[in-house]
């Protein structure tokens, strides 16, 4: 049953064979580090024709791997291809100057135990009353191209926050020590510097969530046990990485960067499988702190293009993270040597209740109401501090929610004199300074197919007149997005504005389009100097909206390469280019986030903060497709 298909991730095998063979044809020494070793996604033509011609035997797209690695001792790195059919390396390709490979998790521990043994920064940490190292956190941040200091230009640097924690049990970020703040050389792995400005005494603070280390927290006692139980079993069959459920069917995919990908999303409608998304992943995330003090002004985390969202991703554990009958997919990753690890229970699949999901009382027949259940695909990382909890759910009315979920604990510093206006005060002496998660999520949307149209929908109140005579008429005007420079769209709450996706070569049974909807849910405005060095690494964050014709290498919104960059390479760069994006094969990448100004009860970890857009069928079916959902029968109380 468990065949290999041309789209799931790299197994630990693939990964070994990958670094074994640019070892051998590439003379990679020790001193090499890689970055990422991932599939390299067959072409939207090579995957049509293997699954037209599943079962012929050769059809399947070559299985190929993507490797982004470099030399420690030059600094020199590489992007290549490694053909897994061939057994060779295809192509092999230097990045360009000022573009460097991501941080990996190798380099962010390995940091930390280089600077618990430095006698500087024991030293500075003497200085400040702290003697014992177990209580210390390293926590290293990546640096923007504009930021570094200029001896240090051109090299692979970060910077550090150094925590210190109330005991070996307690929170790490429950203590900032501000003001010191290592600058490494990752590459020689050296305390280049070691800035350490004095605050002036720390405040006690009161940062434990743990419920043994709070002071007199008692836990409640009046919850009662809450079971979710399916005696026969969930309604959805995962088969590999194919899930189907109900009328839905998609394939998992998962990588080191994007973590979960939901890949070929269709509906099955009058016995046939209706495409409606080749691919939905978050792309890239933004996270730049509005605090311009120097505990902050560098702040600015790419947690997709310099981290890796997947990389970050955690292991759920059953009736904490997810309830119920629940399916689990490990996921496959590999450290800066290349060598292959398994992240168990990496993905989590199950199916929900969600309330009413139609329903009519008629005075005659009495009530009519089926309830809705939702499938939820999810993953959660942690982000060193913070974590982000995605959900993607997909409903029997044909809509799908993207749901994220940030919690986890805030960055706070204490504060001498008075609170600076860049953040709220959350504990004695200690505030959190605003900041803002940028998410972009890329939509590769298929409508019934690859031609697809966006227009911007807006509802217009015509004015009182000749036929609208009370002032009521209310029409939407559609605006066809001919090109990527109209495709740059923004939220505008006064005209309500949305999207449709429609595919204007397909009529419904109503003589319409067949589309779908992208609401405008939890868009967020940049608030941001345009000129500010993070929003020229991150213009995409600028606007809610980008549209641009499909092409396979175009996957990055900030660029391929945000660690240590100047300027975006993605979008902006991408859409000067003002291609037609008139029935065509369309991405969409949808700006959506958090506005996180701080509360006292986000500390000392936050309840989640959530947010959510949704993509809803606009005349993809010519009625509620939801009327076939069965409803309650007491001789079948599991429906
Ligand atoms: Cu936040």
């Amino acid at each position: 049953m468990n065949s290999r298909h041309p789209l799931d991730p790299l197994t630990a095998d693939e990964i070994r064979a990958a670094v074994a063979i640019v070892r051998a044809e590439r003379g990679i020494t020790d001193r090499w580090r890689f970055a990422s070793i991932d599939l390299k996604e067959p072409s939207k033509q090579a995957l049509a024709a293997a699954v037209t011609n599943a079962g012929a035997g050769d059809a399947s797209p070559p299985r190929e791997a993507e490797i982004v690695g470099w030399n420690r001792d030059d600094g020199t790195a590489f992007k290549g291809t490694v053909s897994l059919d061939a057994k060779r390396v295809v192509s092999w390709d230097a990045l360009a100057a000022g573009e460097h490979p991501p941080m990996t998790p190798d380099e962010f521990h390995e940091v930390d135990a280089m600077l618990r043994h430095d006698p500087r920064m024991i030293e500075a940490l003497t200085n400040r009353g702290v003697t014992d190292m177990d209580l210390v956190l390293f926590d290293t941040w990546a640096y923007g191209a504009e930021l570094v200091p200029e001896r240090y230009r051109g090299r692979r640097i970060a910077w550090a926050d150094v925590w210190h924690r109330n005991s070996p049990e307690a929170n790490p970020y429950a203590n900032m020590l501000s003001g010191l703040h290592p600058v490494v050389d990752l590459n020689t792995m050296q305390l280049l510097e070691l800035e350490d400005r004095d605050p002036g005494p720390p405040p006690v603070v009161m940062g434990e969530y743990a419920a043994g280390l709070v002071p007199g927290l008692t836990v409640r006692d009046d919850v009662e046990q809450l079971e979710i139980t399916q005696p026969h079993g969930p309604s959805f069959a995962l088969d590999g990485n194919l899930l189907k459920w109900q009328k839905w069917s998609m394939r998992l995919g998962f990588n080191y960067r994007e973590g979960l990908v939901i890949h070929t999303l269709g509906y099955e409608d009058a016995g046939r499988v209706r495409t409606i998304a080749h691919r939905l992943s978050f792309a890239e995330m933004v996270v730049p702190y509005r605090d311009p003090t120097p505990d902050h002004y560098r702040r600015t985390a790419f947690d997709i293009g310099e981290w890796g969202l997947g990389l970050m991703t955690t292991s759920l554990e059953l009736g904490c993270d997810c309830l119920g009958e629940i399916s689990y997919l490990d996921a496959v990753l590999h450290d800066s040597r290349g060598e292959p690890y398994t992240v168990g229970n990496a993905i989590c699949i199950h199916e929900e209740d969600d309330g009413v999901l139609w329903k009519h009382v008629d005075e005659r027949t009495g009530a009519d109401t089926r309830r809705m259940r939702r499938l939820v695909v999810s993953f959660h990382a942690t982000v060193a501090n913070y974590e982000y909890l995605v959900y993607w759910r997909f409903y029997q009315d044909g809509n799908i929610q993207c749901e994220v979920r940030a919690t986890g604990i805030m960055v706070t510093t204490p504060f001498a004199d008075g609170p600076p206006p860049y953040g709220t005060i959350i504990d004695r002496r200690t505030y959190a300074p605003f900041h803002q998660h940028f998410i972009v999520a890329r939509l590769d949307l298929d409508v019934d197919g690859e031609r697809n149209t966006v227009y911007a929908a807006e509802a217009a109140p015509l004015p009182t007149g000749p036929g609208n005579p009370h002032g009521l008429a209310l029409i939407q005007k559609l605006t066809k997005l001919k090109s990527e420079r109209e495709g740059i769209q923004d939220y505008d709450w006064a005209r309500q504005r949305i999207w449709k996706v429609l595919n204007d070569n397909v009529a419904n049974g109503l003589g319409t389009p067949v589309g779908y909807k992208l609401d405008a849910s939890a868009a967020i405005p940049a608030l941001i100097d345009p000129d500010s060095p993070v929003v020229r690494r991150a213009r995409a964050i600028e606007h809610t909206l980008w549209v641009t014709p499909y092409s396979a290498d175009e996957r990055w919104p900030c660029g391929e390469f945000p660690n240590l960059s100047a300027e975006d390479s993605g979008l902006p760069a991408w859409t000067a280019r003002d291609r037609s994006i008139e029935n065509a094969d369309v991405v969409l990448w949808y700006v959506f986030g958090i506005n996180h100004v701080t509360r006292p009860e986000d500390w000392p970890v936050m309840p989640v903060d959530t947010v959510s857009f949704w993509l809803k069928p606009v005349g993809f079916f010519d009625r509620n497709p939801a009327l076939d959902v069965p409803g309650h029968d007491p001789a079948h109380p599991h429906v």
